[in-house]
């Protein structure tokens, strides 16, 4: 008997030594990663296959594996648009190929006509925000020579530039532009004269959104095309989003950005009229949608995706229960479909275009909210969105734009601002890198961001010239 509790006590010391030594003696680490870091894994698979099969060309074909060029030539816009994106995920040597690739291989003087409004915003804001990360010198060589082959597209009657430039002869080419094509260049024209000391792109710039914004109706509202060489509208129906956009965005950013108090009473006025004209209260929802720019009268209900850029102004310029109720709309349209198409009319409930380019909008705008409420209903939001995007879109090597966001059937093609902007939203979302947040910078159109620190008032002033 004691012989049988002796083994039996044997044993049990034995079990008791194997179990203890299967026990770490710290806690374990939680392996699970974290959605910023998931995002961040995404981005790089994504810009792996970029590399594989499309560097240096613009566009990344995300199903046949090829690519695609804007023109004849490539202009590296999916390197230059994605630097700053692998900067704040800290991606530093994918980053740096990109820089040497710009700095050592990069030639604008070439042959072809590219549209100003596109190569601005992202060429031009990525090669900006590149020398900001960056301070290299040889960037900002590049910026100042990219920046100064757009500047014949300004030279028109009214100030507002052509669709078109050639980036060699600077021959000039398309008198109707929209108003967003008009009023997008305060951000990165004002920081090239910042970085530059010479004025003259900020100049430009100005004088182009005001152009715009004299010619606002008598309510106050812009209409949508405008004909560059005689300040005409040649269309007069009212939006706050697509066409228009980054016209409104810009107005407040640059203001907030440089100072400028011209810019500011535009962004006043201009904002009043829209507030006062478009919101149309549906329950829980704010809907914004298409208006004669002279009687104020609705025309459509139909919205665009890029619209959903508003509420993340509308939260930046202190607005926030109105941006909650527009980011309510978006919400509604993103969970009836698991994604949002190019348009939809809000009182039929019907979709008018269903495709689906990865567009950053809806992203960007919750991301605002998240950081100006701390609300996790816009985290939560963030994560379903992340999910549908991935379920949806994620190919076996990069990321497709869907076809039909009813059926889910992609189609081949990556757009360039998917990793500048919409995973750099969720990645900021997400917490990914707390120094880059909508406090401590300016993000242009394109995602591209500035750090207001970087930006001195005064000098601003003298610099940009006002
Ligand atoms: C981007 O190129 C920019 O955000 C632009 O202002 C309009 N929208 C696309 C992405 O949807």
């Amino acid at each position: 008997m004691i012989k049988h509790i002796y083994l039996y006590f044997i044993a049990a010391l034995l079990l008791c030594l194997s179990a203890c030594a299967d026990q770490p003696t710290a806690p374990a680490k939680d392996t699970t990663p974290s959605l910023a870091d998931d995002v961040k894994a995404e981005t790089l698979r994504a810009w792996q296959a970029y590399l594989d099969y499309a560097w240096p060309h613009d566009n990344l074909l995300p199903l046949s594996k090829g690519y695609r060029d804007w023109y004849e030539k490539p202009l590296g816009i999916s390197p230059i648009d994605a630097y700053s994106t692998l900067k704040v995920m800290g991606a530093d040597e994918k980053a740096e190929q990109i820089l040497r690739y710009v700095v050592d291989s990069s030639d604008f003087n070439v042959d072809m006509n590219v549209k100003v409004f596109e190569v601005n915003i992202r060429v031009l804001g990525g090669l900006l925000a590149m020398y900001e990360w960056s301070g290299d010198p040889a960037v900002l060589a590049k910026a100042e020579d990219f920046g100064k082959r757009l500047m014949p597209a300004f030279d028109t009657p009214t100030g507002m530039p052509t669709y078109s430039v050639n980036l060699q002869t600077g021959a000039i080419s398309g008198d109707v532009i929209c108003v967003a094509e008009a009023g997008s260049y305060l951000i990165e024209f004002g920081m090239l004269s910042y970085y530059t000391e010479d004025p003259s792109f900020y100049q430009a710039a100005k004088k182009s959104s005001l152009a715009i914004h004299a010619r606002r109706s008598a309510l106050g509202l812009l209409g949508r095309n405008i004909d560059v060489q005689t300040g005409e509208w040649t269309v007069r129906l009212a939006r706050i989003g697509c066409y228009v956009d980054s016209h409104y965005e810009y107005l407040y950013k640059a203001w907030e950005l440089f100072g400028d108090t011209e810019i500011k009473a535009a962004w006043e006025e201009e904002i009043a009229a829209v507030m006062k004209y478009y919101p149309e209260r549906i329950d829980d929802a704010t809907w914004y949608g298409e208006l004669n720019m002279d009687t104020g009268e609705k025309v459509s209900s139909e919205i665009m995706l890029w619209d959903a850029y508003f509420p993340a102004i509308l939260t930046m310029s202190g607005k926030l229960e109105e941006a909650k109720l527009a980011q309510n709309a978006w919400h509604q349209y993103w969970t009836k479909f698991q994604a949002v198409g190019f348009g939809y009319n809000y009182s039929a409930d019907t979709l008018t275009n269903p495709y689906w380019q990865l567009n950053p909008e809806i992203i960007e705008s919750n991301f605002y909210l998240w950081e100006a409420t701390g609300d996790s209903m816009y985290y939560k939001r963030a994560e379903t969105y992340y999910a549908d995007m991935k379920s949806r879109c994620r190919t076996d090597v990069a990321y497709a734009h869907l076809k039909d966001i009813r059926t889910g059937e992609q189609d081949d093609e990556m757009a360039t601002f998917f990793i500048a902007e919409t995973m750099k939203y969720f990645y900021l979302t997400f917490g990914g890198n707390p120094d880059v947040t909508s406090q401590t910078h300016v993000f242009n159109t394109e995602a591209h961001p500035f750090a207001k620190a970087s930006v001195d008032k005064a000098f601003a002033k003298t610099r940009l010239g006002f």
